[in-house]
């Protein structure tokens, strides 16, 4: 394979793990804590894991263990979008098992979950990993949105375990696919299986956080992507002066990525989902704020500005989501006969059919392209896919109109000419971050810490993040304690809970605080590339979100 000059630096890059982690392996103490419970609905989540249910949160510490150093064949499977830094884990992993005995083997499932079902594998080594190291992609097994969830696929998955004498499955993903990775190991235990299944914590979304679990990895080199991104838009409004540019940013439900981008960035406006929906904003709410700012900000001469608008916007916006959740149990419900339709006018019209009559208004009051963007597959979870609904776009529309309206009544004299932006695939296979290659090594070698010590149903936890990598913890978090019951495909089903944007939270507040100054004034920030070599203060920095979340303060 041809590498660029900056692959082959980072190759030689050695990711830092915690202090407590990078002795001998016989030296690490499994320290149990109290047992747990779940997030919510405990009674349906016990009787569900009723082998794995209750299980203390460990933390790893300086001791001694009886672990023995009897050869352990472990799988590995990338699962769900790509965030910076899978390419580590899976280096950590390997590097701690091959320290814990030479003859441990690594396999990567290929091509996500179903890797595993189709038996499809490449055993690691030395090579291959070596050429991936510090790198960003999932290229090296590739990743995959296939839900493992049926008894069948259980059954299937157990024989390929038994064929290659797995003891461990790694299943690195977000939310849905760690939900997973806890059936999976509440299968094999009420199975008596004796093969353990381990999550680590992965999606740029920043959704995958609680008070065990600091960040999802990934988080960090894409919002620093983006937000070199959105720097240099700022820096061309502000040389040019002519252009509003209207910024969507991926991050799926929660609005993590658009705040953290905006922190980071100090744009004129940032939409907050959670915020629309705590207000119970409507689009016409979003269009007059949006206008306001577009209208002061001309009344000063500046005809420019920049919006960011996460991509989960529209589900939060009250009556949308309601709209949403119609349309989700309808497509599950009525497949058979949704999925004849041939023509997106048909498919519009069956679902305006079936609708309530407050919904039908609602989508009605949107424009056919957007209608037609609600109706796109779903995930394989059920999920409406975000990512394909373009609501930057319906804003510049709605807001123009409102302008207009402005204009005529002699309350807006500016002009109003805007720019469109979708950033998502950008930011998702970077190279990671010094944090990110750091913390998903450390995510991969304490995935093989919980393996060895016997630990089923966890997700590998590396808390203490804002600190230098010395002064970090390692243990793992029961995955059954992040869970409570949602409704997906229409039917209520254990999910680990999604981590939206608290609005009380430190993040928000410092976004709320500034954001009149930002709208009016203009106080863009350019945060550049993401540097890889240099000084401590400009390679070394983790977002501002976990620095505020840790009650650091931030320039
Ligand atoms: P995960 O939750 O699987 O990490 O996905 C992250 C994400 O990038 C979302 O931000 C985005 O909405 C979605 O994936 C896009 O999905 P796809 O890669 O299938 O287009």
């Amino acid at each position: 394979m041809q590498v660029s000059a900056l692959q082959k630096a980072r190759y030689a890059y050695q990711p830092k793990l915690p202090l407590i982690l990078r002795g001998n392996i016989s030296d690490i103490e499994a320290k149990k804590g109290e047992a747990t419970q779940s997030e919510a609905d405990q009674a349906e989540i016990r009787k569900l894991f009723a082998n794995t249910y209750g299980m203390p949160i460990v933390s790893f510490v300086k001791g001694s263990n009886s672990i023995s150093s009897k050869k352990l064949n472990v799988g590995v499977i990338l699962s769900g979008g790509q965030a910076p830094g899978g390419h580590n884990v899976i280096c950590g992993l390997y590097d701690a098992l091959k320290k814990a005995n030479k003859e441990n083997v690594l396999y990567g499932f290929c091509g996500g979950p179903s890797g595993i079902i189709e038996d499809k594998y490449i055993v690691l080594n030395d090579d291959i990993i070596n050429e991936y190291r510090n790198t960003g992609g999932f290229d090296m097994i590739q990743s995959g949105r296939t839900k493992l969830e049926t008894e069948e696929q259980f059954k299937i998955c157990t024989e390929n375990c038994h064929k290659h004498g797995i003891n461990a499955i790694v299943i690195i993903g977000g939310d849905d696919s760690n939900t997973n990775a806890a059936v999976l190991a509440e299968y094999f235990k009420a199975q008596g299986e004796d093969i353990c299944v381990v999550g680590c914590p992965k999606t740029i979304d920043g959704d995958l956080k609680n008070k065990c679990i600091e960040t999802s990895f990934g988080f960090d080199t894409a919002c620093k992507t983006y937000s070199e991104l959105i720097g240099n838009i700022e820096r061309d409004a502000n040389s040019a002066r002519k252009y509003w540019h209207f910024v969507r940013l991926m991050g799926r439900s929660a609005s993590h990525i658009a705040l953290e981008c905006a922190i980071e960035t100090r744009p004129n406006i940032c939409l907050v989902g959670e915020e629309v929906e705590a207000k119970n904003q409507s689009i016409e709410d979003i269009t007059n704020y949006i206008a306001r700012v577009v209208a002061s900000r001309a009344a000063h001469g500046d005809n420019y500005g920049v919006c960011l608008v996460p991509e989960g916007l529209i589900e939060f916006i009250p009556s949308v989501k309601v709209l949403i959740r119609e349309i989700n149990d309808l497509i599950a419900e009525k497949a058979d006969e949704f999925n004849t339709l041939k023509t997106t006018e048909s498919k519009i019209a069956y679902i305006e059919s079936l609708l309530s009559d407050g919904s039908k208004k609602v989508f009605n009051s949107l424009p056919a392209q957007i209608e037609a963007q609600l109706l796109l597959d779903r995930d394989p979870h059920g999920n409406v896919q975000v990512s394909l609904i373009e609501t930057e776009k319906l804003l510049i529309e709605t807001v123009k109109k409102r302008l207009a309206q402005m204009k005529a009544n002699g309350e807006y004299s500016g002009k109003f000419n805007a720019q469109n932006h979708f950033f998502g695939y950008e930011g998702r296979c970077a190279f990671p971050s010094n944090f990110d290659a750091d913390y998903c090594y450390s995510l991969g070698y304490n995935a093989c810490l919980l393996i060895s010590n016997g630990l089923t149903g966890y997700l590998s936890s590396i808390t203490n993040l804002s600190e230098p990598a010395d002064k970090w913890n390692a243990g793992g978090i029961p995955i059954t304690m992040m869970m409570n019951m949602e409704q997906r495909n229409g039917r209520m089903k254990p999910v680990i809970k999604k981590a939206l944007v608290e609005l009380s939270g430190a993040p928000f507040k410092f976004f709320e605080k500034n954001r009149e100054d930002w709208a009016l004034n203009t106080r863009y920030m350019f945060p550049g590339a993401i540097q890889y070599f240099g000084p401590e203060e400009v390679c070394g920095q983790t977002t501002k979100t976990l620095s505020l979340e840790q009650g650091k303060s931030i320039c």
